[in-house]
């Protein structure tokens, strides 16, 4: 049985069987002082409002047994997945592979690349290292989507307009019917974010839906 969320630009069919969450890059690289979001420049306190949101939103999922897919950005420790192009984008002081105070920036198991505690994974959560902004470029996660039979996709992390915009149009593109969580979602630009709701829900949905936390939940029961 379908459950209606309400969301824009019009209700969400959410289908309990065939949907999963994708909690998007909420890792200490992004989110504390230090780590890569800070390294180019970014004001990092930003993303921690929305925690306790996101939080809650794992919470929903695991209390109705749907499945849970974490991202984190991150390149093996040789930088074999990270282009030059994108390890020489801008000017900042430290680049990817660097290190900083909380280790390499964006490498696979350093201290600064693990989601933070209070997003962290359990047991039988599917956690997916990503060395491009989609979670869908160079890794397997269509393929265990598919092994669950899911087809929608609920959407939450950071950064609204990199990561997770760029997730959920490739989601899009790949025939998920996707659904944003507004304040489980955060720039370091309050204006990208607004623009990035817009542009998503635009055009009768021309890339998804949005709601916020309450009207899911309100939803789901
Ligand atoms: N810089 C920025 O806004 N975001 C990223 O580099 N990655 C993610 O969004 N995760």
């Amino acid at each position: 049985m379908m459950i209606a969320v309400k969301a824009s630009p019009y209700a969400f069919k959410l289908d309990p069987n065939k949907v999963a969450l994708a909690v998007i890059d909420m890792q200490r690289d992004f989110v504390e002082p230090g780590g890569f979001g800070d390294s180019l420049g970014n004001d990092v306190s930003r993303l921690q409002a929305i925690v306790p949101t996101v939080q809650a939103l794992i919470g929903l999922f695991r209390q109705q047994g749907w499945p849970i897919v974490h991202t984190r950005e991150s390149h093996l420790p040789d930088l074999s997945d990270c282009p030059p192009a994108k390890r020489n984008r801008g000017d900042a002081a430290l680049r990817i592979g660097d290190a900083g105070p909380m280790g390499r920036l964006l490498v696979r198991g350093e201290p600064g690349n693990a989601i933070i505690d209070e997003c962290a994974p359990i047991e039988g959560e599917i956690v997916i290292d990503k060395p491009g902004k989609g979670m869908f470029c160079a890794t397997d996660v269509q393929s265990q989507l598919d092994a669950l039979g899911v087809t929608q996709l609920v959407f939450a992390g950071v950064t609204t307009e990199v990561c997770v915009q760029t997730s959920m149009r490739e989601a899009n593109d790949r025939g998920y019917e996707c659904l944003l969580v507004e304040d489980a979602t955060e720039s370091y630009f309050a204006d990208f974010k607004a623009a990035t709701l817009a542009m998503l829900t635009a055009q009768g949905g021309i890339v998804g839906w949005t709601a916020p936390l309450a009207d899911l939940k309100e939803a789901v029961g």
